[in-house]
């Protein structure tokens, strides 16, 4: 079983996570790890919190001469920002006076503040913001590295793009095949596979921002050829659609997700929708449509895995909204607190980051292994039985 925890706070020392699960034996590219990490801290209309971290790990456990021994493997990633809050926000002294500086009583609409004061009964949200914040997503993407690196010796990959900031998506119509989101170069502004459409989705953030406002959007996340046949129809917790949807929409300002043709499904007639089957000797089964985004049954198919994925905006405006000071019960404006105008391509790489650590969890359930090479032994022989019907299969990957 893969699974994973998370603990730490925004402004807090760090962040920890820990990753149970990885077969021993897996190499570990700790410049890939690097490379995520980086990856969601970019992004047109980040604020300026990401100009002072720079994300990186430091490895508690799990991992030998870069390789998994099969053990938890645990990661730290410093927050730099602790520098300016360690008095403010110590775990250990009693300084009142510094901890009433950073006190918050006036919950903003749309954030956790308010639903976590009533939960945990406190008056001062700023315990409630510090672990509800997005920050807690670098410990995931962390983490969701070392699935990456599992589902790539199972041939899979993930990547994602922008769909839409705001009211401005890709033209309807334009196509995002696999390649094409692949080839996004590393420094592009939104990561939107269209540059004409990016600069529009840039100028509405100019927009925004110049107004104290924040921008939502949508993003899709795509899985490469992942193995078919991850997750199951036989019991509710086993559809791999519902846990994928679990695992997006525990990203903070996720607020839906929809399969392959998503929410349109719900008004196309049967024949207009399903991806029909066909077969030649040379291809195999093959589909020419991918309408069920790669699941049918909560099951991969053998197509690629489309989720698309909306994002609402963040809910820390510099314009702030209406609230209440919810201990003298005040009319005020809500708190004023530093944070991003629009966080879209971040929130993908998060995405990504789920669906990775999903997939993965999934795959290990089907091959299973302590050993990588046994996980690996299994999936070649599952190659094998489904090349006749899938052709999908790269030569290379049914090598023993
Ligand atoms: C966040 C507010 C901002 C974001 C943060 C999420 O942080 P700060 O209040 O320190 O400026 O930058 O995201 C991250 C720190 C990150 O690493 O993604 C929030 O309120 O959720």
């Amino acid at each position: 079983m893969l699974r994973f925890l998370t603990a730490g706070e925004s402004h807090g020392p760090g962040l920890v996570v820990i990753l149970e699960g990885i077969p021993a034996g897996l190499e570990i590219d700790f410049d890939a790890i690097a490379r995520e990490l980086s990856r969601r801290q970019k992004g047109y209309g980040r604020g300026a919190r990401m100009k002072i971290e720079q994300d990186q790990v430091e490895v508690l456990g799990g991992i030998r001469r870069a390789r998994a021994t099969g053990g938890p493997i645990s990661f730290l990633i410093r927050n730099r920002d602790w520098e300016n809050w360690k008095d403010k926000l110590s775990p250990y002294a009693h300084d009142d006076a510094a901890a009433e500086r950073v006190a918050l009583a006036n919950p903003r609409p749309g954030h956790a503040d308010l639903a976590g004061a009533l939960k945990y009964g406190v008056e001062d949200f700023r315990d409630i913001l510090e672990r509800s914040s997005a920050r807690e997503t670098a410990a995931r993407v962390a983490a969701s590295a070392i699935a990456r690196q599992l589902l790539k010796r199972l041939d899979c990959e993930i990547g994602s793009h922008v769909l839409a900031i705001g009211p401005v998506s890709l033209p309807a119509g334009e196509d995002a095949p696999w390649d094409r989101i692949r080839g996004i170069p590393a420094d592009s502004p939104l990561r939107v596979v269209d540059t004409e459409a990016e600069e529009k989705m840039m100028a509405e953030i100019d927009l925004a921002a110049s107004e104290g406002d924040t921008l939502g959007g949508v993003f899709e996340v795509v899985a490469h050829t992942p193995p078919p046949g991850l997750g199951s129809f036989i019991q509710w917790d086993k559809r791999l659609d519902g846990r994928l949807a679990q695992a997006l929409c525990s990203i903070p300002a996720i607020k839906a997700v929809g399969f392959g043709s998503g929410v349109d499904t719900a008004r196309r007639r049967g024949s207009a929708l399903h991806d029909e089957i066909f077969y030649s000797p040379q291809e195999g089964l093959h589909r020419s449509t991918n309408n069920a985004g790669g699941l049918e049954g909560g099951i991969t198919n053998g197509q690629e895995l489309r989720v698309t994925v909306y994002m609402k905006p963040l809910s820390s405006l510099k314009k702030p909204l209406a609230s209440v000071d919810i201990k003298t019960k005040e009319a005020t404006a809500a708190a004023l607190v530093r944070s991003d105008t629009s966080a879209v391509p971040a929130a993908g790489v998060v995405g990504e980051a789920m669906v990775a650590l999903t997939l993965a969890a999934a795959a290990l359930e089907k091959f299973g292994g302590d050993h990588i090479e046994e996980t690996l032994a299994n999936y070649r022989t599952q190659c094998l039985r489904v090349e006749e019907l899938l052709k999908r299969q790269d030569p290379a990957r049914l090598k023993a």
